[in-house]
This record gives C-alpha cells, sequence and structure tokens, in this order.
C-alpha cells in the first residue's frame, strides 16, 4: 500500500464536520484533515492518522475550530447606489409606499444598476463579497434582479462571476429578472413576463450567465400563474428554478415551488401548512432570512416548527440587498436565526453549510468529509455554539476553497 501523502495537512483543530447523525456538529476533537488536489482525503482524529502519512504543506491551526466553507445561498450583493437615505427617512417617519410612490425603493437601485458601469458596479460591489470571504464563506450565490432588461440582468451576472474569481469565492448566478416590474411596464405585469420568458430567460441561457432562475412571486411582486410561466420558460433552458415565497402574505409559494422540485422556497413566514408538506415530498429546502425579517420589523416567524417536524432541510442567509437587509455577515444571520426563529446553535450551523450548499443544487460540499471538495472555514471559538452565540464580531481565522488556502491568520 502507498504511503497516505496529502497536498494540504491541517493539524491542531477541531473539527465541526457537521455530518449528520454523528456527534453534535459532527465534532471530533483533535482532529486533522488530509487534502490532495481540491478535494478531502482524510478526515478523522490526528492520533489516527497513518503513521507514513506526509504532506507538501502542514499547517498548525492552533486549536481553532474547523468548519465546512460557509453557504451564502440567498444574496442580492451586486447592485450599484445606496439606500441609506431611505433608511433615514424612514426612521423620520415616511413610509415605505410614500418613498416608493417618489422614485424610491427598488426602483432607485434599479436606475442606479442601469447607469453604473460593470467596472463601477464590480467596485460597488466588491467590499459586500469581501465581507462575507473574511469570515469563512467560500461559495455565495446572487441573484440578477436589479437590471430588469435583459443587457442589465445579464450585467449584474456577469459582474457577479467577475467578482468570484477575483475575490476567490465561488459564486453560483440567480437570474432573478422576476423581482418586480420595470417602469416601462407599469400596469403591464403580463406583458414583462412575456419579455422574461422570450427574451431574457433564452438570452441568459445561451450566454451561459445564470446556474438558476428564481421569481418574487408575492403581492407586491408577481402572481403564482406568472411565476408558473416563468418556472416553465426556465425548465425549457434546462435551469432549475427557487422562489422567494410567502414573504409579506400567504400566496401558496412554498406549493408552487415543490410543484416545480425548486431547489429552495425562501422566506416562508407566512407559508401554510399543505405548501410545507409538498417541500417535504419534493425536497425543497427552506431557506430562512433573518436579517429581513428584522429590518422590516416582521412580527410573523417563519413556521419553524412544522419544518422541523415535515422534515425539511432548512438553511439560513444573508437575503444581503439594499432594501430589506443590507446585511454582509452570514455568520450574525446564524445568530438572529437562533435568537429570532429559535433555531438551535447546530441547526443554524447546518444552515450555513450542509442545507445551504443544498439549496443551491451542490451535493460536493457543505460538510467535511472524504471525496468531498476542500472548502473549509477556520474559527478562533472554542466551541461550535458560539458562532451562534456571539452578536457580530468576525471570529473567521482561515479559509480554504478547493484546497487552496485563501487566507490564514493566527
Ligand atoms: N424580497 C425583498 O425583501 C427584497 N427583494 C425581494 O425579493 C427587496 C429588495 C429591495 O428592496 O431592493
Ligand atoms: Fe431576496
Amino acid at each position: 500500500m502507498t504511503a497516505a501523502h496529502f497536498d494540504l495537512l491541517l493539524v491542531d483543530a477541531h473539527l465541526a464536520t457537521m455530518r449528520p447523525n454523528a456527534e453534535p456538529y459532527g465534532a471530533v476533537r483533535d482532529g486533522a484533515v488530509g487534502i490532495r488536489g481540491a478535494g478531502i482525503a482524510w478526515v478523522g482524529r490526528r492520533a489516527d492518522l497513518p503513521r507514513d502519512a506526509s504532506a507538501a504543506q502542514t499547517l498548525s491551526c492552533e486549536g481553532h475550530w474547523i468548519l465546512p466553507g460557509l453557504v451564502d445561498c440567498h444574496t442580492h450583493l451586486v447592485y450599484a447606489g445606496n439606500r441609506a437615505g431611505e433608511f433615514e427617512r424612514r426612521q423620520q417617519g415616511a413610509s415605505y409606499a410614500q418613498i416608493a410612490h417618489e422614485g424610491g425603493g427598488i426602483a432607485s437601485t434599479v436606475r442606479a444598476t442601469r447607469a453604473a458601469s460593470e467596472t463601477e458596479l464590480a467596485a460597488q460591489s466588491a467590499p459586500r463579497l469581501a465581507s462575507l470571504a473574511a469570515e469563512g464563506v467560500t461559495t455565495v450565490e446572487i441573484k440578477s434582479g436589479y437590471g430588469l432588461d435583459t443587457a442589465t440582468e445579464a450585467k449584474q451576472l456577469r459582474v457577479a462571476r467577475e467578482l468570484g474569481a477575483e475575490l476567490d469565492v465561488d459564486v453560483r448566478t440567480t437570474l432573478l429578472a422576476a423581482h418586480a416590474l420595470p417602469p416601462e411596464y407599469a400596469g403591464h405585469g403580463d406583458d414583462y413576463v412575456d419579455y422574461v420568458c422570450r427574451d431574457t430567460i433564452p438570452a441568459i441561457a445561451r450566454a451561459g450567465l445564470a446556474d438558476a432562475v428564481d421569481v418574487f412571486c408575492e403581492t407586491i411582486g408577481f402572481s403564482g400563474a406568472q411565476t408558473r410561466r416563468v418556472f416553465a420558460a426556465a425548465r425549457e433552458r434546462g435551469l432549475r428554478v427557487k422562489l422567494h415565497a410567502d414573504q409579506l402574505s400567504d400566496m401558496d409559494g412554498a406549493r408552487t415551488a415543490a410543484e416545480a422540485s425548486a431547489l429552495s422556497a425562501d422566506h416562508l413566514e407566512y407559508a401554510n401548512e399543505g405548501g410545507i408538506a409538498a417541500m417535504a415530498k419534493a425536497g425543497t429546502v427552506a431557506v430562512l432570512l433573518p436579517g429581513a425579517f428584522y429590518a422590516l420589523r416582521e412580527t410573523r416567524r417563519p413556521p419553524v416548527a412544522a419544518l422541523r417536524s415535515a422534515g425539511v432541510p432548512i438553511a439560513v442567509s444573508t437575503d444581503c440587498n439594499p432594501g430589506t437587509s443590507p446585511a454582509t455577515s452570514l455568520v450574525l444571520m446564524a445568530n438572529m436565526a437562533c435568537t429570532l426563529f429559535g433555531l438551535t446553535p447546530e441547526e443554524a450551523l447546518a444552515g450555513i453549510t450542509r442545507h445551504a450548499a443544498r439549496a443551491l443544487g451542490l451535493a460536493d460540499r457543505g460538510v467535511i468529509d472524504v471525496g468531498l471538495r476542500a472548502d473549509l472555514a477556520r474559527f478562533a471559538i472554542v466551541e461550535p455554539a458560539e458562532l451562534g452565540y456571539r452578536i457580530g464580531g468576525n471570529a473567521g481565522s482561515g479559509a480554504v476553497r478547493a484546497g487552496r488556502v485563501c487566507f490564514w491568520g493566527s
């Protein structure tokens, strides 16, 4: 038998492998991870490492914890402009409706995003992605949805991919052309849906710019019938779907998502029981977004107990967007999912690793196990629950993506 040789060997680590049905957090104390190429070749207690194990590079984790590289599975982080001024006005008493009526809200971000050059858009968006990467996020989903015309949606998705390459993050892109009605189509929702189905989806699919298609199914967004039309056009082009479902009202969005075998249904504050049962049957992941819940001062919590008892996997994400969740810390979202929604810290960590990977249809990551991608995040903590417990700060002390060290602190 050939000796165990690794390209990279991590030692002096405690591991929260997040493997299900093992110890809590899939924990292995005094562990080691052997990496060969882009993949994990060995995981276990250091004491069990083969005696003849050797490595081109060995790194000490100095007693820190190693988790699977974190996965932020729902963001709108590529946009131009800023809505802090609107926040200021709202705090002084102006309503969302009033601001929207005056051309603010999503429309103002659409104007700024259309006007920005690709370089400007990338420069404004980069710090948001960098903030996620600095806390060990190695995979990020980024949606379009602030272009609302084919050319600008394509520009957003190109910038998303470019930023991933630049900042060493695996970016998955989602076309969200059905996010809001652009001003050109005011009062003509069905005509815009025609345009999305006939022009935008085929063009984006031909250019290979999107991994999935999403819709904002809501009274202020698109109806269930319109959602199904967009999903059918996506399916025709071989694209998987996901849905902003039941965020502000019960639109039966959870069921609509499940019936289309959606990867995920996201938000879900107002989801009904039938929809949850349908999600369980279809294997659709529930993505909870506590940042938007918090920023909107929503009081109706997503149906966590019902999701749990139906066996629906629960992911947690930032929803990073300029209007309802200007959040750039995924670990803070794990804390908020515990405090606001009642998740256990272990559930919250599964929500930003294993279940988030599944929400993107990625079976090769989200858990530390042999044969999976070597995407790892290192944290200066004494136990995994600390990541659910802390409010703010960044305990991230290192990250490895596809076997390569992205950063390594002390
Ligand atoms: N749900 C939301 O809460 C955001 N988009 C969505 O689909 C709002 C986005 C914004 O206000 O810019
Ligand atoms: Fe969103």
